[in-house]
């Protein structure tokens, strides 16, 4: 072991039984296959006590060197909602019409998106992540983040989870380029966009794609 002067303390796991976890692991892959990305959302409210439990459920992902490298912006002002769907619209249109390849959006075609984005005015919140490719300190000196992108990614994976199992649905956005939330959000100098997900509850009656999701055998290789 490392030798170290950093405290360490114990640390209580779990103790299930195995048809505990047996269960438990069934019925929560019942419950995240039944999440679906939603692209109509309800103007229904949600707290924003709610959103702050679903901030700190994606900040317990682990992370590089534990430097939690991201930053989550919630907003809720109609304003700036407003603003973010036309600078994002404005990007989308491009990609839609010229910058997106004929073989990207025939790829896209089942899923039945275009440039128009009006989930990012409607649903009550946005989440967008930002990565902190480096830690400011307090002295104004750079300090080093490590696998900003896997952690950071990690994080989004817990965030969309929670969302899910909190009865709330999302969608991930990532409208290309990015940079002008950086701006309409004010953002440092170490930060840079990641993803943009909506949150709220899905409209009545809300439909998805017929997709169907590959079976374990296509997903997994086992070496017992
Ligand atoms: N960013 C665009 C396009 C888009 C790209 C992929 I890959 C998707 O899975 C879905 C959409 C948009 O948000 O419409």
């Amino acid at each position: 072991m490392a030798i170290t002067s950093f405290p360490f303390i114990p640390y209580h796991p779990a103790k299930l039984s195995e048809a505990e976890t047996q269960d438990k692991a069934a019925a929560y892959y019942k419950l995240m296959d039944s999440r679906r990305s939603v692209r109509e959302f309800s103007d229904k409210r949600v707290s924003r006590e709610v959103i702050e439990n679903l901030i700190l459920t994606a900040s317990t992902a682990p992370s590089g060197a534990h430097k939690q490298p991201w930053t989550f912006c919630a907003i809720s002002a109609t304003a700036l909602k407003k603003q973010i769907r036309e600078a994002a619209e404005k990007e989308e249109f491009e990609s839609y019409n010229g910058r997106m390849t004929p073989e990207w959006l025939e790829d896209l075609a089942p899923l039945g998106t275009d440039w128009q984005k009006p989930f990012l005015e409607v649903a009550p919140w946005l989440i967008i992540v930002f990565k902190k490719i480096y830690d400011v300190k307090e002295d104004g000196s750079k300090r080093n983040n490590y696998y900003v992108s896997e952690s950071v990614g990690i994080a989004c994976g817990f965030l969309i989870s929670a969302i899910h199992q909190a009865g709330l649905v999302t969608l991930t956005h990532t409208p290309s380029p990015m940079n002008f939330l950086t701006k309409l959000l004010n953002r440092p100098a170490n930060e840079r966009p990641y993803l943009l997900l909506p949150v709220g509850y899905a409209a009545d009656n809300v439909l998805v794609p017929d997709l169907e999701r590959k079976p374990l055998q296509e997903v997994s290789e086992w070496y017992e």
